[in-house]
Parts: structure tokens; sequence; C-alpha cells
């Protein structure tokens, strides 16, 4: 494949006959900030190196000298005798170091307003928020709603909470009214911040309205939400409420800005994120502030070698997601970096907006999930070709397994064939990464997101909770506590015991399945409920969409497992085709195409698991976090009605794949 012979240019991978692998460009094994030590110094004695990451990363008013207290487990105390202030550590500290000329923040919105904001303003700025929101009447330990686009704003109110000791509790801006409701009542939030709207997709989202419509008639009272707090945005009428509403101009201009940063607990809690689990009801993940800002500041640094008087870095995820809380909130700014914030998304106005991006701040560390590589893939590399990358020296990838071409293609064509790849594997609950490798030290292997970090223990095990030998695959478990775990599920602490550390007791059931290779490099294999088992096969989704992203004539794949009268399951394929495909003319669509890529995936992976259907469609049914919702698809694989649609990102497409069936056959 051209992809492949490109990526072997500059550095050619190594070995034959076994997947390529990358090693560190030589420069960057001699002067990354993660060396080989790293690994071993953890673990010589993994408590004092959590205790020694935690002392010399942050900035405490009184240094800890406990570690972690996991007497009370699976409730733990991390850093329990220390107090800091988590705003102070990612703003003040570092303009009383000399750096407040430092830009924090390139901002850019999506209709091509700009915004840069250095850590001196950034830190005015929060020290006015955390007064504001103090006039507004809120409390150390008070729970503030924020729902909000990707606006400065956005940074500015999480770390004005942090300041304050007020949980924060971000609801993704594209979350409908009932959502943010839901989540607004469980958090019992006396505050909310919003914004009139945001921009996305060329036009102005109602954000404020969907605040008014959750919160409902203030008149009848009941909610625990006293004031909203609204940031001008987009200029769009809004409905106001004299009693309740206020403008962010008004009272966040005007306030002082004064403020002491109050030493709080280390496990002071820092925000809560909900988080969808396997029931219905959302779960509000919770951490708290030492140990949290501890993961995030040192798995950012390490994972993505940041050099903070010289790099550009970019996280393109929103502030809803655990993402942009731990890469583009806390451990970033942690570290002192400067970094770029867009509003909006890809392709406004056009399908280059992320490379002018790229380009015109020079961005060097980019941070994106597989399914906005793979759309750049459906996109076609020409668009990429007209702009200067070569600013850029490291890329990463979040959310989802990245199956090799896409990895590949990401290395080729974003990283010119020459930046390393870092696939990090970790979700909301662990607060920040877990399995990454470290870009000046590990050969990377595409689709592999190969090592626990150091400080980190993890292991694939059996049914029986026995790890699994090379080669072998099972269940994903952290073995030992970790600073940046979550504390628990807010108001909920059964739950918590229950979902996490029951399947396998004393350790963290993380609900993804995994598999060893012979290296011993794990390679995530999608969450357990997407394993399906095949006339007693375990065969993985995302092994199976791998193998047909791999056809050149497939854009993007979606593999449910569909009960089967003879087999259990079988595997039943949804694919979108490239717009760039081979022959270009849709010729071989229909029936032929179907029984190519049916004997594709024979050939692939093994006649086991052919897909029994493959379905064309245009669009795949996804979560507004880009997560492939595999649950819609097999209700269609199995004839079903479509179960509940309400946290899709567009709710249109089910009704377009039902319907693209019903011509189709
Ligand atoms: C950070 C984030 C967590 C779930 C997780 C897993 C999947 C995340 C991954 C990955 C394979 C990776 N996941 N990163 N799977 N490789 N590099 O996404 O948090 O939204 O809580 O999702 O995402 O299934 O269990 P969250």
């Amino acid at each position: 494949m051209a992809d492949q012979q490109d990526a072997s240019t500059p550095d050619a991978p190594q070995g034959a006959g076994r997947p390529e692998t990358y090693p560190p460009p030589p420069e960057l094994a001699r002067e990354a900030v993660a060396q080989p030590e790293l690994y071993e110094r953890a673990a010589e004695d993994r408590l004092a190196f959590w205790a020694d990451q935690a002392r010399t990363l942050l900035d405490w008013e009184t240094e800890p000298t406990e570690v972690l207290d996991w007497s009370r487990a699976p409730f733990a105390r991390w850093f329990g005798d220390g107090r800091l202030n988590v705003a102070h550590n990612c703003v003040d500290r570092h303009v009383d170091a000399g750096n407040g000329d430092r830009v924090a923040i390139h901002w850019e919105g999506e209709p091509g307003d700009r915004r840069t904001i250095t850590y001196a303003e950034l830190g005015r700025e929060v020290r006015r928020a955390a007064n504001a929101l103090l006039s507004l009447g809120v409390r150390q330990g008070d729970r503030v709603a924020l729902y909000l686009p990707m606006i400065p704003e956005a940074v500015v109110a999480m770390l004005a909470c942090a300041r304050i000791g007020a949980p924060h509790s971000v609801v993704f801006g594209g979350f409908s009214a009932d959502a943010l409701r839901s989540r607004v009542d469980d958090a019992e939030a006396v505050v909310v911040v919003t914004a009139d709207g945001g921009y996305r997709r060329g036009a102005a989202s109602a954000l404020k309205a969907n605040v008014d419509e959750a919160l409902g008639d203030p008149a009848r009272g009941g909610g625990s939400v006293r004031k909203v707090l609204v940031v001008r945005r987009t200029g769009q009428d809004v409905a106001w409420d004299d009693d309740r509403d206020v403008w962010w101009d008004d009272v966040v201009d005007g306030a002082s800005e004064e403020h002491e940063a109050p030493a709080l607990e280390a496990e002071h809690p820092l925000f809560i994120l909900y988080t969808s689990g396997t029931t219905g009801k959302p779960k509000g993940i919770l951490h708290t502030s030492g140990g949290y800002l501890t993961g995030a500041a040192y798995t950012h640094r390490n994972v993505f070698d940041v050099h903070p008087e010289s790099d550009v870095y970019w996280c393109a995820a929103d502030i809803g997601w655990v993402t942009g809380h731990s890469y583009i909130v806390y451990g970033p700014l942690a570290n002192g970096v400067t970094q770029v914030m867009y509003e909006g998304t890809p392709d406004t106005p056009t399908r280059e907006r992320w490379w002018e991006l790229v380009e015109r701040y020079g961005v060097t560390l980019l941070y994106t999930a597989p399914t906005t590589v793979r759309t750049f893939m459906k996109w076609g590399a020409e668009l990429l070709e007209g702009h200067d990358l070569s600013s850029l020296r490291l890329l990463g990838s979040v959310g989802e397994p990245i199956n090799p071409e896409a990895w590949t293609w990401y290395r080729t064509h974003v990283g010119s064939g020459r930046t390393p790849v870092v696939d990090t594997w970790w979700q909301t609950e662990t607060g920040s990464i877990m399995i990454s490798p470290l870009p000046g030290v590990t050969t990377t292997k595409p689709g592999s997101a190969q090592r626990p970090l150091p400080g980190v223990s993890a292991a694939v095990v059996d049914d029986a909770g026995e790890p699994v030998a090379p080669g072998g695959s099972g269940y994903l478990v952290l073995t030992e506590p970790w600073p940046s775990m979550l504390r628990g599920i807010w108001g909920d602490d059964d739950r918590y015991v229950e979902t996490y550390w029951s399947r396998f007791p004393g350790r963290y059931f993380a609900g993804d399945g995994a598999r060893l290779d012979e290296d011993g490099d794990v390679w995530l294999l999608g969450r357990v409920d997407d394993v399906m088992n095949v006339s007693g096969h375990r065969l993985s989704t995302a092994e199976i969409e791998s193998a047909l992203v791999s056809h050149p004539r497939v854009a993007e794949a979606a593999v449910v497992g569909a009960a089967d009268d003879t087999t259990g399951q079988a595997v039943c394929a949804f694919v979108i085709l490239r717009s760039d495909g081979a022959d270009g003319t849709g010729a071989a669509d229909g029936e032929a195409l179907v029984a190519e890529l049916r004997n594709h995936v024979a050939r692939e992976i093994g006649p086991i698991a052919k897909p029994r259907q493959v379905l064309v469609v245009a669009e795949l049914p996804k979560t507004r976090s880009g997560k492939i919702m595999r649950r819609l698809l097999r209700d269609v694989a199995e004839g079903r009605e479509t179960g509940d649609v309400t946290t899709l990102a567009d709710s249109s497409v089910m009704s377009t794949i039902r319907s693209g069936m019903r011509t189709s056959t």
C-alpha cells in the first residue's frame, strides 16, 4: 500500500515479516523528558516514585508526608496531609516564576475571531471570576455546573471553581436540556455557568435556551440552582430572568483582580464528570485535587515530551470530556505550556481548517481521536498537502482503539512520516493516561497502546482473574491504586465498589478487553460488551473493523455481534466507503463489493471472522465524543426497534441507516 511505503521512507521500520515498528527518532531519544530510567525508578519503589512526582511537579502550600492511604480500599486517599491550590498551580506559580508573558492560550473561534491570552492575563481573569462566583454566593464545597462552548471563559470558569474549592461539573455543550437537567440535579449544583450560544458548523447553538429548559420555571422552585452566569458569545437573543440570570460581563469584568488562593486539602473534591455506564443513569465520576493534578501533570509532561519554553500543544478535544479536563486544562496548564484552543468543527469553513491552525500557530504536539483521523482519511490526504506541517513533532491518539491503517495514515500524512504516534489508553475514571508509549523510549507499534506508564500497574486477566500469557487475551485490570484514580461515584459508593472493584476483587476492572502480544505489549480490543463470541471464538469488534478499514474502498467501519441461531453471535458490519475509492466509479458497489469485503475480512483475520452481513451506509451513529454506538447498530442487525438515541450527536443517523437498508434490499 502506498501509505506504508511513504511511512517507511524517513526511518525504515524494524523487523521483517512482523508488524512494522518505529524506533524513536535518535534526537528525541537523546533529549526526551522521559528516559528509560523512569521505568526503573517507578519499579523500585512505586509509592516513593509518586511522592517524588507530586513534590517536583506541583507547588504545595504544605508538602505531603503521607503518600497512599488504602486502609478503606477501594476508597483511596493520596497525599492526604498535603495542602495545595490547583488554580495556583495552573496559573499563578508560572507568573511568579517570571513566565507571565508566556502565551497560555491561542484561541480561535469558529467564525475566525482570535484571542491570545498570556499566563498573567489568565491569572487576572481567573481571580476576577473567582471573586464573581463568591459574590454570587458560591462557597467552598458547593457544586457549579458549566455548560459552555469551547471559549476561553470555559477554562477560566473551571479554574475559578478550582481556586475557591467549588467542584465543577462540566456538561458537554452538545448535550440536550434533559441531559443537563439530570446532571445538575444529581450534583445539586448551585450555579450554572453558560453562554448565550456557541458556534459549531457555521451555526450558533442555543445554550442559554437549553439551560432555561433544563431548569424549568424558576417560580416553581425546588431546584438547587440559584444563579445562572451567562457569557456573551454569539449575541443571539436570550430569555432573561432578572432574579436568576447575570451576565458574565457585568459581574466578572468589574470584579476585583485580587484573590488569595486558599490552600485546600489534597483530597478536596476538584470536579465531577458524568460518564455513561452500562445502565441508563450516568455516573458522576469524582476526582480530587492533589493526586489528580499529579497524574495529569506527570502524564502530560512525559507522554507528550513537553518543553514548555518551546512547544505549542493542541489537544483538539472538548472540555466537556475528560480529555479536555486533563489535557486542555489541568495537565497543560500545570506544566505551563502554550496551547491552541479551537471552538469549532474541522470542516468549517473548509476541510483545511485544522491544517491552517497548525501552520498559523506552529503546533508541535497534536492530540486527537481516531475517529477524527479516519475522517481526514476519508476526505483525502490532498487537503493536507498545501500546508506546512513541519512544526509537528509528536502525535497522540485517544478515545478508542486506533486501527493500524489510521495510525499509519496519521504518522504518514499528518506527521510527515517522521513523528512518533502515541496511542494513549485511559478513561474518565482513571483521570489520566495509564497505558501509552513514551515517545523517546518506546519503539512504537501501530495499533497498540503498548505498556503501562511508569508508576502504573496493569494486567490482562482471564475470566478467573489469572494473568494471561503473551499471546492471550482477556480483561484489562489495573492492579494497584494510582494518584489520579476516581475517588468514587458521586452519591453512590455502592455502585463504585460494584462497578469497578467486584469483578476481580482488589483490582480495578476497566471494562475493556485486551490482548497481550508476544512482546508483552497491550492491544485494546474495545469495551468487553463489544467483544463478540462467534462459535466459541472470541472476536473483537475493533479487530474486524481494522481489517475492513484496511480495504482501499473502506473509510470507516463498525462491527457488532448480532444474535445468531447457529453460531451464538454473528459478525455484522456497517461500512462507509471512501470518496476517493480505488476505482473512483462506484461501479463495484452493491453485491460484488459486499462479497469482496466479506472475503477480505476472511483473508485478513480468518474465515471465522467473515461477516455474515456487510451493510454500506452513509453515516454511523456516534456519540458526541465520537464513539460509535454499537448498541444501536445491534438493534438494526437484529431487526429490533432502535433503543434510546438521545446521546447521539445526530439523531437522524439511525433513520438514514434504516431507510438506506430498505432501499438496498
Ligand atoms: C479518555 C477517554 C474510556 C473508554 C475506555 C476505552 C476507550 C480510550 C483508548 C480506548 C482503545 C485507546 N479508549 N482510549 N480504547 N485505545 N487509546 O476516552 O475516556 O470517554 O471515559 O472513555 O474509551 O474503551 O474504556 P472515556
